[in-house]
């Protein structure tokens, strides 16, 4: 569909006139979700150079602002408030784009100005050093009541966005009987479906650490809210996940001139991936020794279930790239590899994350898998892993589309395209470098989440030093590669002059051969029910071991 830049003509007697101005006004409102996350992108970037740098020894970082708060505002920044803001915007863009109609866009206004204060609150609290419990805030690190406040803030602003998308969603079903729901809608829908079921474990968790922050409660079950975290903590990787892949079935095709694979395959990749992301979490908890050894077999099963939708994307993504490339006559691995927009920013930060992932996911099944999980445990082969993972695939994605997006939502041609492609790349070595090394620097026992990895110069910990330096580089080129992104992403936006071509944007749409769509795929509600069945199932037994265990006290520990 096209629409009309920031401005448009005030002749209300043009019966496109409301369409066009409720399409300008959302482009706002999507604008202002993405440039608070790259906002937070930058900052989180500037703290992950100083923790790489601290532990390759070539900075100290001064204890009146501790290498711990610089953790937990890198992980909040980035695992948090980047991609949450990212996929905000971006989902409500698709909701927004798939169904047009003039809507008011209130709700989502207030959506996000909910998540702004509560992100606002609790970066707060970060920096003034109120807040160092690292992005996973379970006890015994305790917080200050303003910070779990800023935090369920921004879970219930999120909730309104939701409610903003799903409300659209309805609409269009009400309107459209017997039609099949937009297919970035359909995505859309199911991403925020399950971030609510997933949400309220963080939200149960801030009820038991409110009370506990504000000293009104004296004690706290330390290992409940560490399962409470994880029950939204594995799940948020998967919102993350979706986003990516939303972009990958719905927009990468656009930049070749390709289709979707296919238009059930895809609605049953995302039904699967609101089914299976939440009754998952205990893999995250194998060493805990709280939780039984059978309900982490299970878990550990339906993890690998989860892998499955994995596979049909890349199944279909591989598909749409042969598909196109035969229309176009060519044929053979090499000829349709090399016959892809290379060229395009858009299509190769997508394509550089997909190959990440590829890595990110050999190493997701080492640490899936309980006994070797117990050999990688809480090393920096983890934090090489989520670095290949949402640090590679999913942010090189998000900053991909925001190539696409940026001038689409600001009808400005996108500046300095050269840079944006080697911002890219840039990335993608940085990513490489940095998180090949933490692999390594895992496997021969570095810790994470520690700030002096020296040990005093032990002759252990020597065997390290020069990974660690290895990912300070890598570090380096990832920060250079941000500053680069934020050029472009500003100096777009800076343009005078406006590119009404750049606005038009369409979804791909879908390959009209194939299995028809199943009405079945399109029954979200029906789907909610089974996916909180399913969370519920997975963790009522782990919920009941855990509370009505021997507890034996200790100082603050305690539980009722
Ligand atoms: C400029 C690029 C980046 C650099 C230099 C960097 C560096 C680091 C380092 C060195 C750590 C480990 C600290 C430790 O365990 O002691 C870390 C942790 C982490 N990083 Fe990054 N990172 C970058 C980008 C990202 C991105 C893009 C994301 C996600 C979108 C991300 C998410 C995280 C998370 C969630 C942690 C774990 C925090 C914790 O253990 O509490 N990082 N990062
Ligand atoms: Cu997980």
């Amino acid at each position: 569909m096209d629409v009309t830049p920031s401005r448009p003509a005030l002749d209300r007697n043009d019966p496109g006139f409301a369409l066009r101005y409720s399409v300008a006004s959302e482009n706002l409102l999507v604008l202002a979700h993405i440039y608070t996350g790259t906002a937070a992108l930058t900052l989180g970037a500037l703290f992950g150079l100083l923790q790489g740098f601290s532990r390759a020894n070539f900075i100290v970082i001064p204890s009146w602002f501790d290498y711990y708060r610089i953790l937990t505002a890198h992980g909040v920044f980035m695992a948090l408030v980047f991609t949450t803001f990212f996929i905000t915007g971006l989902m409500t863009f698709a909701t927004y784009r798939s169904i047009p109609r003039v809507r008011s866009v209130r709700l989502g206004w207030i959506g996000y100005g909910v998540m702004l204060l509560g992100t606002v609150l609790a970066a707060f609290e970060i920096v003034a050093g109120n807040a160092t419990v690292l992005y996973t805030m379970y006890a015994p690190l305790k917080a200050s009541p303003i910070f779990y406040l800023g935090a369920t803030v921004l879970v219930a602003g999120t909730w309104i966005v939701a409610a903003d998308i799903l409300a659209n969603v309805a609409w269009f079903r009400r309107n459209n009987p017997g039609q099949r729901i937009p297919l970035p809608a359909h995505g859309s829908a199911c991403t925020f479906v399950m971030w609510i079921i997933a949400t309220i474990g963080i939200v149960l968790e801030m009820l038991l650490l409110i009370p506990w922050s504000l000293g009104w409660t004296s004690a706290i079950d330390v290992s409940l809210t560490r399962m409470l975290f994880w029950y939204f903590g594995h799940p948020l990787v998967y919102f993350w996940i979706m986003g990516a892949y939303l972009i990958w079935y719905n927009v990468v095709p656009t930049t070749y001139g390709g289709k979707v694979f296919s238009d059930p395959l895809t609605r049953l990749a995302f039904i699967l991936l609101l089914l299976l992301s939440t009754p998952v979490g205990i893999h995250h908890q194998f060493l805990e020794p709280g939780v039984s050894a059978g309900w982490k077999w299970l878990h550990m099963l339906l993890t690998y279930g989860v892998v499955l939708p994995s596979f049909m994307t890349a199944f279909a993504i591989f598909a749409s790239f042969e598909i196109a490339a035969r229309r176009a006559g060519r044929t053979g691995f090499v000829a349709i590899v090399r016959g892809l927009p290379w060229t395009d920013p858009a299509f190769t930060g997508a394509a550089l994350g997909m190959v990440l992932f590829i890595f990110g996911g050999f190493g997701g099944i080492v640490n899936a898998s309980y006994s070797m999980d117990v050999l990688v445990h809480n090393t920096m082969w983890i934090v090489g892993h989520f670095h290949v993972t949402v640090g590679g695939p999913v942010a090189l994605t998000f900053i991909g589309a925001a190539y696409k997006l940026v001038p689409t939502l600001t009808g400005r041609k996108l500046y300095a395209p050269k840079l944006a492609l080697a911002q890219t790349w840039l990335w993608f070595a940085g990513m490489v470098l940095m998180s090949t090394a933490m692999h390594i620097a895992g496997l021969l026992g570095s810790p994470r989440r520690t700030a002096d990895v020296t040990y005093f110069g032990a002759a252990g910990a020597q065997s390290w030093h020069g990974e660690m330096v290895a990912a300070a580089i890598g570090g380096t080129l990832l920060f250079i590669s941000i500053l680069m992104f934020v050029i472009v992403a500003v100096g777009t936006r800076m343009r005078d002059e406006v590119a009404p071509e750049a606005v038009s944007f369409t979804f791909a749409p879908a390959e009209e051969e194939g299995i028809p769509t199943s009405p079945a795929f399109d029954a979200l509600g029906r789907w909610a029910v089974v996916a909180l069945v399913l969370a519920v199932l997975a963790y009522a037994g782990p919920l009941h071991d855990q509370l009505s265990m021997q507890h034996y006290p200790a100082p603050g520990m305690r539980t009722w």
